[in-house]
């Protein structure tokens, strides 16, 4: 059956499923009125129905299928080569208010983003199917999870939210006429005329990724790129979420989750944030070189933190799968990673090896002698520029990772033991310390810095403040995210069931301009001594900082440490600590008097250690 929509385009009337809300097959419709579709597909979820966009895929040339020998059910996906990261610049809140977005959000007036994108949007799907993806973020039913729709038509975006959710029937069931849900609106922006040859990756030069907090509500046009196109991740399970968990009293984090059993059987639960590209999945998958340590993974990107009915913060991964970083991924930093892409993986910008496998910076020491580089070019050892993309990812299953948790789906979430700050720092943050209190560790995340990297646009190595490793993820007003984080914590600690907070930092460098830290593996003795912290047996003495590990409660030379190095990882540098201690004091003065006070007075606590 047909349907005439506006102009003189046509396309096959709603097939909504009977499960469908009638709000989600209303919206669909609206949708479909603007976007001009040739047909409209709602997505159960199935493994046939993935196969058939598989099939679908690499029949358009978006996905090659590898060599089912070395990797079944695995395929590469080349993107557009201006399309490879999200594009935080063309990232907009459109809060009622501009005061709500904050200094660090670039915001536009909502009523002046519709009228724009409504024009950007009219008839956007020409020539396309537009699919109608449900999906829950969270164990289906959990009181934890919340539930949204994206509407797409990019075939690869549907495989992907595939994978890195919980998409289908079983979603859209979850919607009832009392329930809240998100709608996601996603168009590649490219339309086609009648018998017009699409190409392998469409895309726009025109990029809008959209936010409309107080109405739950995300648009993105022109990029099917990870965050900026699986609107499930970072624009609903952070922006989104980070708005909807301020008024619920929850919070939305770039955190990656682990679940440890030290020698003695005690388990513990950790949450650390780590901006882009600066070791979640790592940490994550964590293989500790202490082996009386188990470590277990439950998520790698995304947290979502409750206070619990019993006063404790609980945590869920949001998620179901892993869209990581594959440069850098290796036997010797990663083998759980490597293990767990053996097979069921999409690859993104990958390099591609003369027998039909993949290839990336740092999956083996030796590179091939020969290769197809992310763009579809000759490469060799001598070619001047990487085979993969910095920012090249894998998309699998959390299923499929062997260190994952029994715990990891539990819909009632895990109780959080410890949280970890950190970033990418050649200088002045020491190896770990511990905050004094929580409010000393909402300093320490409200004012975390980091080195750039490829995961977005932007100059890689510039340092930069990412409170939270929020900076480009936060759906509310930065300092609003910091009281709220101040407010959670008031609470819990009432309770005496507020988490520890640590600082990390595995990137501190010598005057060699090597890192200092092994990392990695060993990254197990920094976590064991956290935990020991928790536990109550480790000793700490008291720096400027925080607290650092007395001598002797990690076993460095075990790790192939030097004394000296050693005493760098923790040195503390008064100068070098009192200019940066001068940018905080200007960095904070950017939010005005959206600083909470407790991170004012933790401010002046520090400018006083320090002097
Ligand atoms: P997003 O998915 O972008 O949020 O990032 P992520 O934090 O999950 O990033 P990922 O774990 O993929 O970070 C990968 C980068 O961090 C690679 O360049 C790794 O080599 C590097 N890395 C991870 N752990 C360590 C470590 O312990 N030491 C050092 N030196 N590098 C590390
Ligand atoms: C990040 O950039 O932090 C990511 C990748 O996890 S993306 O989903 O593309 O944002
Ligand atoms: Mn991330």
């Amino acid at each position: 059956m047909t349907a005439t929509v506006a102009g003189h385009r046509t396309y096959s009337a709603n097939p909504a499923p009977a499960a469908a809300d009638a709000r989600v097959v209303a919206w669909v419709e609206r949708m479909a009125a603007l976007t001009q579709p040739d047909q409209i597909v709602w997505c159960d979820g199935s493994d046939e129905e993935r196969q058939g966009l598989i099939d679908g895929l690499v029949e358009a040339g978006t996905l090659t299928q590898l060599n089912q020998d070395k990797r079944p059910g695995s395929y590469l996906a080349r993107s557009h080569p201006d399309d490879v990261a999200r594009v935080e610049s063309r990232t907009f809140i459109c809060s009622r208010d501009e005061a709500d977005a904050g200094p660090t959000n670039n915001w536009a007036d909502p009523t002046e983003m519709r009228e724009t994108l409504d024009d950007l949007f009219d008839g956007c799907m020409r020539g396309r199917t537009m699919y109608v993806v449900p999906f829950s973020m969270g164990p289906v039913g959990s009181p934890l999870a919340r539930v949204g729709v994206q509407v797409t038509d990019s075939p690869y975006v549907v495989i992907s939210t595939g994978t890195m959710t919980r998409m289908g029937t079983q979603a859209l069931r979850q919607i009832t006429p009392n329930n809240a849900w998100v709608p996601a609106v996603h168009t590649v922006g490219a339309p086609l005329a009648p018998g017009e040859e699409d190409v392998a990756w469409p895309c726009s030069d025109t990029k809008y990724i959209v936010h409309y907090p107080e109405d739950r509500e995300i648009w993105s046009y022109g990029s099917a790129y990870g965050g900026n196109a699986i609107l499930a991740k970072k624009a609903f399970a952070l922006r989104i979420a980070s708005a909807i968990g301020r008024d619920e009293g929850w919070i939305a984090a770039h955190m990656l989750l682990l679940k440890v059993t030290n020698p003695r059987g005690r388990v513990f639960h950790v949450a650390a944030a780590f901006p882009s590209a600066c070791g979640k999945t790592n940490f994550a998958m964590l293989q500790p070189s202490i082996p009386e340590w188990k470590v277990e993974t439950i998520g790698d990107d995304i947290a979502w933190l409750a206070p619990g009915a019993d006063g404790r913060l609980r945590a869920i991964n949001p998620e179901a799968g892993f869209f990581g970083v594959a440069p850098g991924t290796g036997e010797d930093t990663n083998p759980v990673a490597v293990d767990m892409l053996k097979r069921d993986v999409v690859f993104t910008n990958v390099a591609l090896t003369d027998d039909g496998d993949v290839w990336w910076e740092g999956l083996t020491e030796e590179p091939p002698a020969h290769l197809t580089d992310w763009r579809g070019n000759d490469w060799t050892p001598d070619s001047p520029t990487p085979a993969a993309h910095p920012n090249s990812r894998f998309t699998v299953a959390a299923s499929q990772c062997s260190t994952i948790a029994d715990t990891w789906d539990d819909p009632a979430g895990v109780p959080i033991d410890a949280i970890i700050f950190g970033g990418r720092r050649a200088t002045n943050v020491p190896l770990v310390t511990e905050a004094r209190d929580w409010e000393h560790g909402v300093y320490l995340g409200a004012t975390l810095a980091s080195e750039r990297t490829a995961a977005a646009e932007g100059t890689v190595g510039e340092l930069r403040r990412d409170p939270f490793a929020m900076l480009p993820f936060s759906g509310t007003h930065m300092g609003d995210h910091w009281q709220h984080w101040l407010n959670v914590g008031a609470d819990l600690d009432r309770q005496g069931e507020a988490p520890a907070i640590f600082q990390v930092n595995w990137f501190r460098k010598g005057e060699d301009g090597k890192f200092l830290w092994p990392g990695f593996a060993e990254n197990a003795r920094v976590l064991a001594w956290i935990l020991d912290r928790v536990d109550g047996r480790a000793s700490y003495t008291d720096g400027p900082l925080g607290r650092m590990p007395v001598d002797g409660s990690i076993n460095y030379s075990a790790a192939g440490m030097t004394r000296d190095k050693w005493d760098a990882l923790f040195e503390v540098n008064q100068e070098s600590l009192q200019a940066e201690a001068v940018d905080t004091s200007r960095f904070l003065a950017s939010y005005g008097d959206a600083v909470p006070e407790a991170v004012h007075a933790q401010h002046e606590e520090l400018l006083k250690n320090l002097n």
